[in-house]
């Protein structure tokens, strides 16, 4: 059995959702993180020592970080298709998570939080174009 923990309102742990949805496997998700806390109970401790989610137990085996997780799925349930057998292919795929996860996602969040959550006061135009992706 398949369980993730994670509410969906977290990008990390829809990429895993989505990886989810496309290799068509059976699933329990149980929100945690944001507006649900828990993430420093420590029965998820013990799974997680980061506090952060997603997490994911497969029968027994225990997997956090969002960009192992997708390569650890695809490898396992979508060998040929999500996870290509061709290792430029895969090598691409690599890429493109390895970028949302370590440019794309620090450059978006100081934008998302102050303009999506934090009050107006908090906004800081300058500090923001110090973020813009120059690729
Ligand atoms: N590098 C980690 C980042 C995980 C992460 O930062 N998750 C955020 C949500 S997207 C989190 O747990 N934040 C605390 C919270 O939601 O309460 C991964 O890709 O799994």
């Amino acid at each position: 059995m398949l369980t993730i923990w994670g509410n969906a309102h977290c990008s990390c742990v829809q990429k895993v959702m989505w990886a989810v949805g496309e290799l068509g496997l059976a699933y329990r998700r149980i929100d945690l993180g944001g507006s649900f806390g828990g993430l420093g109970e420590p029965d998820y401790v013990r799974l997680n020592p980061n506090r952060v989610i997603p997490t994911i137990d497969d029968d027994g085996f225990v997997l956090w970080e969002s960009a192992a997780i997708l390569q650890y799925l695809a490898a396992k349930h979508g060998f040929g298709t999500l996870y290509p057998s061709d290792l430029r292919a895969r090598g691409e795929g690599y890429r493109w998570i390895m970028w949302q996860g370590n440019v794309l996602r620090p450059a978006i969040m100081p934008l998302y939080l102050p303009w999506q959550v934090w009050r107006p006061e908090y906004r800081h135009l300058d500090e923001l174009e110090g973020h813009r992706l120059r690729m």
